[in-house]
């Protein structure tokens, strides 16, 4: 009999992760049981714990001693059982490898041919050159780099925090990405996670102008019907405005880039790092430091920001650990000495967290003590912070119920990096097995019981916020997408329709109409591509 109210990681764990089921309102014995039904395991569920975001009262089973590899269900008597999963060392190999492979089939302006898309191949799209917003005779290139989401736009902070966190992975994690993904380019030298961010930074560097500003955003005027694939997708592709925000996190993701791609690709890093160079000349010499406001005909995603000393911090870092020049150091400093910005975040809006960990990455005989100091104690504190609400929760995850906004997945994903990190830096395991959690929690240990990516699980995500997903033809949705996930503020009239009055972790709905709780973003597939390599390396 299955069950919505037993709760595991549909995609299953590794022999020496800690397992737990989890059981909405029901105490007494547990029992998991192996595919010939043989019971293997018997255990007590413990609790309860009242789950503030979702109103459950969570009873918890521990099965972390059972390690032998196989496929195994949990039960439940008298109220059913989960569907089969595996315990295996590789139970993260196929979902890490769709969660990147995703990136692809994201891809603009070149063909998807079946050879790699499979079903989703699809012609080249936006091919146009784009028109500049304050000089309409001013026609510049625009092709390539990948869709942001479920529309089509390509906006520079979005990017840029998908970049750093596919960078960051790889820095991290780089046996994590030793196998092949399935892209055209998988047969060079170069690793497809560094080719598949490639094909995004050869974009982000047609975003950037002869003067050293980057364009915003390109996107057409208004988003297109849900039913329109990108090679349909004919309106005037327009560069909206140059932005701090875009300048900042640009210098930011090229002078990774200059690092990243050095072993690789030398000509590439050297012309990364130049380009990063021109664009902090714009940047210190910019009096005017707003965030970016949509013109009035503009109606595609805004990506808006009004703190933005946080994008010159996160600059700043990145390029004081890539040269090592003292001007960058300064700026650092600068930033740090009286902080108006949160130091710790990992968003496309709030990106001081990625600042501090490139601090926090250089160099040791090159960092201030002090301010090294500063940034470690409050990485660990806020970790520490986290381990500790996520006692405290029903699905021992860190999310705090005011959490479940507009993509809350990303902080959760987001919240499990801050932990690994921590463990890097101050080896804990308290800090990892957090985030193990966060991402069990992903893929189904919570009260929908729902797998937040599209392809896997046993109720794996079908109906995404996704035009091509949409428009395709083809049952199923591209595989390997991150759903926003549940968002408390329904913001789209399928969400409201579908969830008012329910507690934050259940206000979601896997339709397709649902942007504000079931769209898909290149940020949200990053931050669990990170989080998913911590989990395949041998090196956590
Ligand atoms: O952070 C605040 C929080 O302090 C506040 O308490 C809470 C209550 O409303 O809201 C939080 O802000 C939310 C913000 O996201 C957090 O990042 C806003 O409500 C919410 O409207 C906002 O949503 C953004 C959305 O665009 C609408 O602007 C999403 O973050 C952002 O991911 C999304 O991005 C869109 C692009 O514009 C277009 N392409 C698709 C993409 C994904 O939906
Ligand atoms: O499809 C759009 C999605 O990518 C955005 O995140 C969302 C919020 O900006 O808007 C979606 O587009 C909707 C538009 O805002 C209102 N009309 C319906 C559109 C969805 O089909
Ligand atoms: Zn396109």
């Amino acid at each position: 009999m299955a069950t919505d109210r037993i709760h595991v990681n549909q995609m299953g764990y590794r022999p020496q992760d800690t397992k737990h089921v989890f059981v909405n309102d029901q105490p007494g014995e547990f029992q998991v049981v192996d595919s010939k039904d043989r019971v293997v395991f018997t255990g007590i569920l413990e609790g309860p714990t009242k789950d503030d975001a979702s109103g459950d009262t969570v009873y918890r089973g521990d099965f972390s001693n059972l390690v032998n590899e196989g496929e195994y269900r949990v039960l439940v008597t008298g109220i059913g059982s989960t569907a089969l999963f595996p315990i295996s060392k590789f139970a993260y190999q196929d979902i890490h490898r769709a969660l990147q492979k995703f990136f692809y089939y994201q891809r603009c302006g070149m063909e998807l041919t079946p050879e790699f898309a499979g079903e989703w191949a699809h012609k080249a799209c936006h091919l146009a050159h784009g028109v500049v917003h304050e000089e309409p005779d001013v026609h510049l290139p625009s092709s390539g780099g990948w869709h942001d989401a479920g529309d089509y736009g390509k906006y520079t902070v979005a990017a840029a925090k998908a970049v750093a966190d596919m960078l960051l992975a790889y820095e991290f994690f780089p046996d994590a990405f030793a196998d092949e993904v399935g892209i055209p380019e998988s047969k060079d030298s170069m690793p497809d996670l560094l080719s598949e961010v490639k094909y995004e930074l050869d974009w982000m560097l047609k975003m950037q102008r002869e003067d050293g500003s980057v364009f915003h955003k390109v996107t057409t005027r208004t988003f297109p019907g849900l039913d329109v694939m990108p090679e349909e997708d004919h309106g005037d592709l327009v560069f909206s405005p140059v932005s701090f925000t875009a300048v900042g996190t640009f210098v930011a993701t090229m002078a990774m880039a200059a690092r990243l791609y050095q072993s690789v690709d030398p000509e590439y890093a050297r012309l990364c790092l130049s380009a990063a160079e021109k664009s902090w000349k714009w940047l210190t010499n910019m009096t005017d430091v707003r965030g970016f406001h949509n013109p009035p005909d503009i109606k595609t995603g805004e990506y808006g920001d009004s703190v933005t000393a946080d994008e010159l911090y996160w600059a700043a870092a990145e390029m004081y650990r890539t040269t090592g020049d003292e001007r960058f150091h300064e700026t650092v400093k600068q930033a740090l000495s009286n902080p108006n910005f949160p130091i710790l975040e990992l968003g496309w809006a709030d990106v001081g967290g990625y600042g501090s960990l490139a601090y926090l990455l250089c160099d040791q005989s090159a960092v201030d003590r002090g301010i090294y100091k500063t940034l470690l104690d409050a990485w660990l504190a806020r970790a520490d912070e986290l381990v500790d609400r996520a006692q405290k929760d029903g699905y021992e995850i860190t999310l705090l119920p005011q959490d479940y906004i507009w993509g809350s997945t990303m902080l959760l994903m987001n919240q499990a990096i801050h932990l690994i990190v921590a463990n890097r830096l101050s080896k804990n395991e308290k800090y990892t097995r957090s985030a193990t959690n966060n991402f069990n929690y992903l893929l189904g240990a919570n009260p929908l019981g729902q797998c937040y990516v599209s392809g896997f699980g046993e109720k794996p995500l079908m109906n995404p916020h996704h035009r091509p997903s949409v428009a395709d033809g083809v049952d199923m949705p591209v595989p390997g997408m991150v759903s926003g996930g549940p968002n408390a503020n329904l913001q789209d009239s399928a969400a409201k329709q579908a969830a008012s009055g329910q507690p934050p972790a259940r206000c979601f709905v896997d339709d397709k109409e649902s942007y504000s709780t079931n769209e898909i973003t290149i940020y949200w597939n990053s931050s669990a591509v990170f989080v998913s390599a911590s989990l395949c390396t041998n090196n956590g």
